[in-house]
């Protein structure tokens, strides 16, 4: 892989990081990138390009890929000193519910889903609810469409995404070259999701034919616990774009969240939020419910509509 620069904009908020807080920063300290977070310790890039290991400070907040950081060099190698504020962070729950973070200072977010394995209910909005909320643009990727009938009820599913303004792509591995990919990434930060299996870590391998990347058999994927890929990683793209590959999901727990920010998830919700008659209004049998007419009126998509009061349900369950 070549070696990488951190960009000027990227150094210079270090910079300016060090000089508010010069007196714990280090001279010694550097700036970097975080490739991947391996338990205590973090594989991270200099702008030198040549990566190591780092040891991670005790109470540091949990670095993960895509987090700018200061290190400093050790006998050994070197420990992760401090993390440069995030632009934002992409979270989920682990298996015991807690909130954690799994890829930072994204610009895109790149839903995966596939007709093998199929998509779980209500999963793209559950990705896009967090998308808008973190602000960062989103798109979705139909892969696998070697498997896809025509007519394929994801066909339409797409298209009714695209409908609202997500930029969307149907593609699948056996095309001769991957510029449908590098059209669609551009020069960004992104951050690959979706469920375990749908093709994420092979979109990458497209794109980058020599990285060292796992994909897994759909049948090793039977077994319930595991991935094929266990923790978020960093990948440089030849264009200058940055590719995050996460872990697959079974499921994108929205525990966390209010039914505001689920509402606010739907961006074509957002001229009727405000207008029901209730001001605590649930949109779920109330009268008045501003969204019950905008999908009567067809403004809104029963689906979309459905979807939304399922998650918005299983939020009241979980708490
Ligand atoms: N038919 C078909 N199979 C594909 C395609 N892309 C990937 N696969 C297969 O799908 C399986 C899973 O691929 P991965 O890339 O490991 O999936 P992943 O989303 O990274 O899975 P996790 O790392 O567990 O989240 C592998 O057997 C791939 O060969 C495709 O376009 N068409
Ligand atoms: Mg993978
Ligand atoms: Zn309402």
């Amino acid at each position: 892989m070549s070696k990488r620069r951190l960009t000027e904009q990227q150094t210079r908020r270090i910079q300016a990081q060090r000089s508010a807080s010069s007196q714990d920063a280090s001279e010694l300290g550097q700036p970097g990138v975080v490739i991947a977070r391996y338990g205590k310790q973090a594989l991270i890039e200099p702008p030198s390009g040549d990566r190591l290991l780092c040891h991670l400070r005790a109470h540091l907040e949990s670095p993960v890929a895509g987090d700018n950081i200061v290190w400093l060099p050790t006998e050994e190698a070197g420990v992760l000193d401090a993390l440069v504020t995030r632009h934002n962070v992409l979270e989920r729950p682990d298996s015991q519910g807690r909130l954690r973070p799994v890829a930072a200072n994204i610009d895109l977010m790149l839903i995966v889903f596939a007709p093998e394995p199929a998509p779980q209910a209500s999963l793209i909005d559950r990705y896009l609810i967090a998308a808008e909320n973190m602000g960062v643009e989103a798109a979705l990727v139909l892969n696998k469409a070697d498997l896809l009938e025509p007519d394929h009820t994801l066909i339409h599913q797409l298209a009714r995404y695209a409908a609202l303004g997500y930029r969307t792509l149907v593609t699948h591995q056996n095309l001769p070259d991957a510029r449908d990919l590098t059209e669609l990434i551009g020069s960004d930060t992104l951050v690959l999701v979706g469920q375990s299996g749908v093709g994420k870590s092979s979109l990458i391998k497209r794109l980058l034919p020599e990285a060292s990347i796992r994909v897994g058999a759909l049948s090793e994927l039977a077994d319930k616990g595991r991935h094929t890929t266990t923790t978020a990683e960093l990948f440089h793209l030849p264009g200058g774009g940055r590719l995050i590959d996460s872990p697959g999901v079974r499921d994108f727990g929205l525990t966390h969240v209010s039914q505001e920010t689920v509402a606010n998830g739907f961006r074509e919700f957002w001229p009727f939020l405000g207008g029901c008659r209730f001001r605590d209004c649930r949109h779920q049998s109330e009268p008045g419910c501003a969204l019950a007419a905008a999908v009567e009126s067809g403004d809104v998509s029963l689906e979309r509509f459905e979807s939304f009061q399922q998650i918005a349900n299983s939020l009241r369950e979980g708490a």
